[in-house]
């Protein structure tokens, strides 16, 4: 099997990945990715204990035990341009030889679960209200660097998608699924399931004016109010399609849950976003056991 160059499995002076600065044996097989580095520490204040902690650029890393479960949080900063870094050197340490620079033999699966923020397009999901992705929708490009097949299922979502959005023609978005394992853990009453638009932007990209014009102004109502075989879009955020396009084509099960801080059809912010992710991160957690 092909030698990985230097130039292109980048290792630090520690023998770690170049970006997150993990090597293997400070990587758990459960990972939960947040936006915020500030969020690491949130979540990791739930562990027993933590045994490693590293940082570098936005891209903070605490792993550590809650009772025998070894798991890792690490933060990825925001956009899909960031997942592309994470998911990336996530893998290489399960799947590369660092060492020998080669593709292991041996394929290993990660758990990767998002606990992220996200704006509302559903009247009926308030602000502080939690959503599972069932299907991330892609408008950022990165998918499109890749090689890969969409399942038909997933395609004629995709192209009613594509008919019902104008922005959908201009931007070419793709389409991948949460785990079917892990999504299943999540359909409690406490996680709305839904479709989460990923968007490449925060404002403009998720149709908010403040001063530049967007170009997409009925993007809120378009997405609002498409509906595919029962299934509508919850929300918005800025890295769900792209954990779950990247874990499909590298083979690990992924899920993302977001706290809605922003309801874009009541025109309302989260009164204590803070805490209404607080108690996100404890429900997620509290599924965790077993996984
Ligand atoms: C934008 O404010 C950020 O918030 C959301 C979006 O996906 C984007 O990253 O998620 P996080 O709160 O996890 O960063
Ligand atoms: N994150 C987003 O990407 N959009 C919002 O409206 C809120 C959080």
């Amino acid at each position: 099997m092909t030698v990985l160059a230097a130039s292109e499995m980048i290792l630090n002076e520690r023998g770690a990945v170049y970006h997150l600065n993990l090597r293997p044996e400070e990587l758990a097989p459960l990972v939960i990715t947040v936006g915020d580095p500030d969020r690491v520490k949130e979540v990791s204040a739930h562990f027993d204990r933590v045994e490693w902690q590293t940082a570098h650029r936005e891209f903070v890393t605490h792993t550590g035990y809650i009772g025998p479960q070894r798991i890792s949080v690490v933060s990825t900063g925001i956009g899909t341009d960031n997942i592309d870094i994470v998911l990336t050197e996530l893998d290489a340490l399960v799947n590369i030889d660092l060492e020998e620079r080669r593709v292991k033999k041996q394929h290993t699966a990660l758990k990767i679960i998002r606990m992220g923020t996200c704006g509302g397009l559903q009247p009926d999901i308030p602000t502080d209200g939690l959503v599972v992705s069932v299907f991330g929708i892609g408008m950022d490009n990165l998918l499109h660097f890749y090689r890969r097949e969409t399942p038909p299922e997933e395609q004629r979502l995709l192209d009613a998608f594509t008919t019902h959005v104008s922005a959908g023609n201009a931007v070419h978005p793709y389409i991948a699924g949460a785990d079917s394992g892990l999504l299943e853990r999540f359909g409690e009453k406490d996680f709305i399931p839904g479709i989460t638009v990923t968007c490449p932007g925060f404002y403009g990209p998720q149709g908010r004016r403040i001063r530049a014009v967007p170009a997409f102004p009925d993007l809120q109502e378009q997405l609002c109010s498409f509906v595919h075989e029962g299934r509508r879009i919850t929300n918005f955020e800025m890295e769900t399609a792209g954990i779950y396009g990247m874990g499909r084509l590298l083979g690990h099960a992924c899920l993302s849950i977001s706290t809605v801080v922003a309801n874009r059809s009541s025109g309302t912010f989260s009164a204590d976003g803070r805490k209404a992710v607080k108690r996100m991160i404890e429900r997620s957690l509290a599924v965790l056991p077993g996984i």
